[in-house]
């Protein structure tokens, strides 16, 4: 059983241990409010974490979607006692606001990210940047999938549009109620890889796991009339093993998608960018009005979209807000360095204005 969903040489030797201690195996397959459901060698069945585990301290620490855990075996209607989370291969982790801002993992263990937007008019090519830098982040693959291609006037348009932010990334259009599409979306789910669904509320994700698995396993809602939002339907994490033998795992529509230490994810969803970047003719270009500034050629050459160079800095900004909240010594280091920069600046626009024969 375990090993159709997932199970493997890794994580017999991350369990080792536990097992010793007479612990048992099972991998987190609903996560909602009022506990847990595990898939175990036996089935499934209902569990919750001890209370160690769900202080809000240490809320990395708990168990979430995805995760495999090491849990006490209870007499049912007992419920299973989880003792320890096994360590994650990969983490799709956002900023979550509520008791201070804090690191929320949506999705543990998966190794292909499907982020989901809708062609209705839903489109914003700036919050896929925001998935795709916390999707490399993670460690899984990214997937972008557009939704509702039969309510597009122009599909080719729209993938053509998304493509310039996508990188490396695949973008597949879909119908999912028409099945339109699936097979693409299948390729990435061979038996026993796991794929998190993620996305605004109403985009699509539940009606095309639904389309995947062949039968109604999770709700759907209608979206609003007037401002075609989600209404939320999907309120719970669940792991869906599809009859192909891939697994798929629901998530609710997120509204927004806070970066949490995503430097490298940025850098890798902005490789085009970070690119010019290394080429200006300065290490410590500021990309003003220094000469032989790569940004600014492309910019001006229209090889840069200014929207996505924006997308960038203001990404790069937020992350270093967090670093300077979370340490106040590289908020003093990065205090310093500005004033090196300008000091920079300074003299090289003095030495210019000078001129060579001066
Ligand atoms: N026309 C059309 N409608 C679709 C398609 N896929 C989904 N929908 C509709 O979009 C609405 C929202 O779909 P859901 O699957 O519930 O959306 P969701 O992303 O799971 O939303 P949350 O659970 O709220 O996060 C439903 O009315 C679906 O029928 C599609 O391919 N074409
Ligand atoms: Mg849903
Ligand atoms: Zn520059």
């Amino acid at each position: 059983m375990l090993d159709q969903y997932g199970w493997s040489e890794r994580l017999q030797h991350d369990f080792a241990p536990y097992a010793a201690q007479g612990l048992k195996a099972g991998r987190v397959v609903v996560q909602q409010r009022g506990g847990y459901r595990l898939i175990t060698e036996d089935g499934e069945a209902d569990a919750k974490a001890a209370s160690r585990l769900m202080r809000s301290q240490a809320e990395m620490a708990r168990p979430v979607a995805g995760d495999w855990v090491a849990f006490e075996p209870r007499k049912p209607p007992e419920p299973l006692f989880v003792q320890h989370v096994l360590p994650r291969a990969t983490a799709f982790v956002r900023k979550a606001a509520g008791r201070g801002l804090h690191a929320q993992v949506v999705a543990a263990n998966v190794d292909v990210a499907f982020l989901v937007t809708s062609l209705n008019s839903d489109l914003n090519l700036r919050r896929l940047e925001r998935y795709l830098a916390t999707t490399y982040e993670s460690g899984a693959q990214p997937v972008i999938v557009l939704t509702k291609a039969d309510l597009a006037p122009d599909v080719a348009a729209f993938v053509a549009q998304v493509r310039t932010i996508a990188g490396d990334a695949p973008v597949l259009p879909i119908a999912a109620k028409r099945g339109e599409g699936l097979e693409a979306v299948a390729a990435y789910l061979e038996p026993g890889r796991t794929a998190v669904l993620l996305g605004m509320s109403g985009a699509g994700k539940s009606t095309l796991l639904n389309a995947l698995a062949g039968s109604e396993r999770m709700s759907t809602g209608e979206i609003r009339e007037g401002d075609e939002r989600g209404r939320h339907t999907t309120t719970h994490r669940e792991l869906v093993l599809l009859p192909s033998g891939g697994l798929i795992l629901d998530t609710p529509g997120m509204r927004e998608l806070g970066l949490w230490e995503a430097d490298s994810g940025v850098s890798q969803a902005f490789e085009d960018v970070e690119a010019l970047v290394t080429e200006c003719r300065f290490s410590d270009c500021s990309h003003g009005s220094e000469p032989g500034c790569a940004v600014r050629a492309a910019l001006e050459s229209g090889d840069l979209d200014p929207d996505r160079w924006a997308s960038f800095q203001k990404l790069q900004a937020e992350l270093a807000f967090e670093h300077r909240r979370e340490d106040p010594r590289a908020a003093q280091e990065n205090k310093k360095l500005w004033a090196g920069r300008q000091k920079q600046m300074r003299a090289w626009v003095k030495q210019k204005r000078k001129g060579p024969d001066d």
